[in-house]
């Protein structure tokens, strides 16, 4: 039993390209903590039930126009509308589990062309994952499955873009946060085979962490 009073719950940050199995393994993920006794909750970003989140619904489904620079400062105004429940879950001891977060922000914006600095700034000193698995698929297998195509960005030469992109953010994480806040997983084969390959490479980080909570790119 490695929980004690003292440790909170872990900040864990699932990340991807559309269409990589992200939201099916979040969902089992916090599944299986719950099954297993652990308080745990997932957090879905953008949180498309808010004002904001509205917009970027709006915008995502092309219902809305935007400026590149707007609606990625939108996406960031969407984490910190959010930010103090997630540290006040993490200081209740609450496992939470996010379906992407500022380093989808970073990389989908400066795919379309934003200085990545820029694309950086406003997420400054959020609340920092203690861990996050990047999930890696072929662009065959991801254009392949069910739904691709539906939402904006989801055309091959985007994704192919924000791959590059997601290349540099994880150097970032590494240079300021270092390397075990990173980790790269490939999605290939069965929903079963990853969740298992996940839950290897996952650890005991969901059993709580010690030590305050982080703060990005700070
Ligand atoms: P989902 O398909 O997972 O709902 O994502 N995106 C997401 C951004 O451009 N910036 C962000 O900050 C976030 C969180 C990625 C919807 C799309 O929104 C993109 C895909
Ligand atoms: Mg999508």
């Amino acid at each position: 039993q490695s929980t004690s009073s003292s440790s909170r719950g872990a900040f864990i940050v699932f990340e991807g390209l559309d269409r990589c199995g992200k939201s099916t393994q979040v969902s089992r993920l916090v599944d299986r903590l719950e099954r297993e006794g652990r308080k745990a909750r997932l957090q879905k970003f953008p949180d498309r039930t808010t004002a904001i989140g509205k917009m970027i619904d709006a915008y995502l489904q092309s219902k809305a126009e935007m400026d590149d620079h707007a609606i990625h400062l939108l996406f960031s105004a969407n984490r910190w509308e959010c930010a103090a429940a997630i540290k006040r879950d993490l200081e209740q001891g609450i496992t939470v589990i996010a379906d992407r977060y500022a380093f989808s922000g970073i990389a989908f914006s400066a795919a379309k062309g934003l200085p990545f600095d820029f694309c950086l700034q406003p997420d400054k000193s959020l609340p920092l994952p203690d861990l996050t698995l990047y999930l890696t698929l072929p662009q065959e297998e991801a254009s392949g499955r069910s739904q691709f195509g539906e939402e904006r960005y989801e055309t091959v030469s985007m994704q192919q873009a924000t791959r590059k992109q997601f290349a540099l953010v994880a150097q970032e994480v590494i240079k300021i946060h270092g390397e075990d806040r990173w980790i790269e997983i490939d999605a290939r084969g069965t929903i079963e085979e990853l969740e298992d390959r996940i839950k290897g490479l996952i650890g005991n980080v969901t059993e709580g962490v010690n030590g305050d909570i982080g703060r990005l790119w700070v």
